[in-house]
């Protein structure tokens, strides 16, 4: 029996509000004492993390003079060195401040919008300086409540004007940074623009430097949307875009949860470390999670260790899943090998004559079945231990 004890070659990453977060919701103030950077990254390398993330505003306060923000940093930077915990990650804070209330890039008031993509211009220094790969744009802010209150091609343009000037700075500057954009369907807006992973994929291609911009696509932000997250990983790894990821657990169709890795949707996430594990993806396995609100002293970490090690559990699972010789007779039995065969390879005359002359028998080919029911038990079987 493995005892699923997690080290840095796993890569797993924690963001500065995650852990330590305070327990504040739209109904209650904070049930817990907020948890310095300094301790938290400490605590990280206790629990065998590898990484840590932070918005601009966990690390300076927001607002701070040059001297104190300074000073912060080089408290969290001198952490990080005792500690061994990577900067995997850094992202800007365009939510918080009232300032922000209509949008940040795709605010109606043209000086918010110039201030976020300075705010973001200052944090990018950060993240090059800590050494973040990964800097992700979630567009909490970026939405609407009316319909009526923004031109949705507007806004569109305006989001990518954002990113095209961010990433040639990036460009300018040196930096070794790429762009992940991490979608939401709606909350804290009613409603949210590039919701999905489907409309982030497209946008991105509209980009200027559409290179070095991928996804950090997120567990509960899909399945809010009643989307299957792996099936959403899957499309981003597909197109080369899997930049960075997002794991956290959520109830289908609710409010965004961030509840522990693997707390609700296993059978999603059995297939996410799955194709997670076999696609070669070498990023961060991020999580964006808090533990549950009535949580207090050491339980917090119990939140932590768990998301680690219900991964580790899932890892094994899938390994034995793709090993068990019942598997691959059941695949088979499924046609699921035929699906990598092509259908008419690429388009000539010769190919098409041959197509269009070819027999077909319907009747037959309705007359099968795929054994999808034994493959699926085997799903439930592996993961369930029986
Ligand atoms: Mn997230």
């Amino acid at each position: 029996m493995a005892d699923y004890t997690p080290t840095p070659e796993d890569r797993f990453a924690f963001g500065l509000w995650t852990i330590g977060h305070p327990g504040r919701d739209p109904f209650g103030e904070a049930t817990r004492p907020p948890l310095p950077p300094g301790d938290f990254v400490r605590g990280l390398a206790d629990i065998g993390a590898w990484g840590v993330s932070f918005h601009d505003d966990d690390l300076m306060t927001f607002g701070a003079d040059e001297s104190e923000r300074r000073r912060q940093l080089d408290d969290f930077k001198k952490a990080l060195a005792q500690s061994g915990i990577v900067c995997s990650m850094a992202t800007t804070n365009l939510f918080w401040h009232p300032m922000f209330k209509d949008g940040a890039f795709t605010s109606n008031d043209r000086d918010v919008r110039r201030f976020a993509i300075a705010k973001s211009m200052r944090n990018l220094d950060v993240a090059a300086e800590l050494g973040a790969p990964i800097y992700v744009f979630w567009g909490g802010r970026e939405g609407v409540e009316s319909a009526a209150s923004k031109t949705p091609a507007d806004a569109l343009d305006r989001y990518r004007e954002a990113l095209d000037f961010l990433a040639s700075y990036v460009v300018e500057q040196g930096y070794d940074i790429r762009f992940a954009i991490e979608p939401k369907p709606n909350e804290p807006r009613g409603d949210t623009f590039l919701p999905t992973v489907g409309h982030a994929l497209a946008f991105i291609e509209t980009l200027e430097h559409a290179d070095m911009v991928g996804l950090n696509p997120e567990v509960a932000h899909e399945t809010m949307a009643g989307l299957s997250f792996y099936q959403g990983v899957a499309q981003t790894l597909w197109q080369g875009k899997l930049f960075h990821i997002d794991l956290n657990d959520q109830k289908i169709g609710r409010y965004d949860q961030d509840l522990r890795f693997g707390s609700e949707g296993i059978k999603d996430d059995f297939f996410v470390v799955r194709l997670l594990e076999n696609s070669g993806y070498s990023g961060a396995k991020h999580f964006d999670a808090r533990p549950y609100r009535n949580e207090w002293g050491d339980g917090i970490w119990d939140f932590a260790r768990g998301c680690m090690r219900t991964y580790l559990i899932l890892r094994e699972k899938a390994r034995q899943f793709d090993a068990d010789p019942r598997v691959a007779e059941a695949m088979a039995a499924a046609s699921v090998p035929e699906l990598a065969i092509p259908s008419v390879g690429p388009y000539s005359r010769a190919a098409a004559d041959e197509l269009l002359a070819e027999k077909f028998d319907p009747e037959a080919l309705a007359s099968r079945g795929y054994r999808n029911e034994q493959l699926d038990q085997l799903v439930i079987d592996t993961i369930l231990g029986a």
